[in-house]
């Protein structure tokens, strides 16, 4: 098949999965186009059933806000004609079902065909999607969509909680590439991070307010209270600052490292006991499925997709939204003896296992199939 595929490029969940798609979708003799506004982050390698379509926006003095949405139209009718696309797969409703649909009808005119494949991701439905500026414009787009997809089913539920869906929407839930996310031996970089055998806890994002972030530094605080821990804030977005700050006035800033955005998380996991995902809000937790491919243990809460993702219990603990305090102390549950922390270890790595790449990639190509 001739697939294009509309992601957001740069960091988040959704461009990744998009673009691990892609390049599974390319390993398995299907041609891939990738129209974005500039090079998908993790689109590394080159493959002779990869192609990369810039979209790129044209100024003006009396845009004070450029049309993408119009030029990524524009950019997906070109590729669909000259490419011959079967498919066009956009990841993230806003504003790619609406320019896919756009397009749709451009090339209709022309008497070609572009069916549309829309995976909802999380933001795009429950908090970005369904803010009035959008929600008319997301609706109608699910709406046209051939086929529609989300990465969890209690991201379906909150979809047909929020807007009025006339069609199926199908679970495709988010996958791991075990090639690149597994344990790795990394006991030098452990050792620089841990010197005297502490403990380290992760956590990685985008430090968005939804993230919670601050909640991973009190419940670490109180960790370090009660065994020897060092923590790890990997990422960066709008409320670093505030959690830079939390640490100072906790005193705690000797065991917290940020590191800002990082690309090779992989090799941060590997070094890592324990993840920590307070979100208030997430629809599946792509960050916390790759803790766990890596053998790491998830402490997060009970928010949206995260339990169809975490056992609860077995290969971490979760707990309600803004429980800090609980979350230490299942923190503590986990790490404080060796046996225990190599059980958690082990079932991490066995659930993760559930979401194999391999296992979830079939699902996409019939998926396809009904529409092509
Ligand atoms: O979490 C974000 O702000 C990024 C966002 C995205 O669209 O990239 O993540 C969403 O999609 C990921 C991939 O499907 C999911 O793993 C995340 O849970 C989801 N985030 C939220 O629902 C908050």
């Amino acid at each position: 098949m001739k697939i294009g595929i509309v992601c957001y490029p740069t960091f988040g969940g959704s461009g990744i999965i998009a673009t691990e798609l892609g390049m599974a979708l390319a390993e398995n003799d299907h041609e891939v186009h990738f129209i974005t506004f500039t090079q998908p982050v993790r689109l590394k390698s080159f493959n002779t059933n990869i192609c990369y379509h810039e979209v790129s926006v044209a100024k003006y003095d009396l845009f004070q806000y450029p049309p993408y949405e119009i030029a990524l139209a524009s950019k997906i009718v070109d590729v669909a004609i000259y490419e011959k696309l079967d498919i066009i797969h956009v990841h993230y409703a806003i504003p790619h079902a609406s320019a896919a649909y756009m397009a749709k009808q451009i090339l209709e005119n022309k008497g070609i065909k572009l069916p549309i494949v829309t995976t909802l991701h999380g933001t795009d439905i429950t908090l970005v999607g369904k803010d009035a500026s959008y929600s008319p414009v997301v609706e109608f787009s699910i709406n046209q969509s051939d086929g529609v997809t989300a990465v969890s089913r209690s991201l379906r539920q909150d979809t047909f909680k929020h807007f009025d869906i006339k069609q199926d929407i199908e679970v495709i839930p988010n996958f791991i590439d075990f090639n690149r996310f597994k344990h790795l031996e990394k006991d030098h970089f452990k050792k620089a991070i841990c010197p005297n055998g502490e403990k380290l806890v992760i956590h990685v994002s985008n430090f968005r307010p939804v993230k919670r972030v601050q909640d991973t530094v009190h419940a670490f605080n109180l960790i370090r209270q009660q065994m020897p821990a060092k923590l790890l804030l990997v990422g960066d977005g709008p409320d670093r600052h505030n959690c830079e700050k939390l640490c100072r006035m906790l005193g705690a800033c000797d065991d917290i490292r940020f590191l800002g955005k990082q690309d090779a998380v992989e090799e941060l996991l590997a070094v890592a006991d324990l993840f920590m995902l307070p979100s208030e809000s997430e629809s599946f937790g792509l960050a916390a499925l790759e803790a766990m491919a890596c053998g790491v243990p998830v402490i997060a809460t009970n928010a949206g997709g995260i339990p169809e993702v975490i056992e609860d219990g077995e290969c971490g603990y979760l707990s309600v939204v803004g429980d800090f305090v609980d979350m230490a102390d299942k923190s503590v549950k986990i790490l404080k003896d060796e046996k225990t922390l190599a059980r958690f270890k082990a079932n991490a790595l066995k659930q993760a296992q559930k979401f194999h790449i391999q296992e979830i990639l079939p699902k996409y190509e019939e998926f396809y199939k009904r529409f092509v």
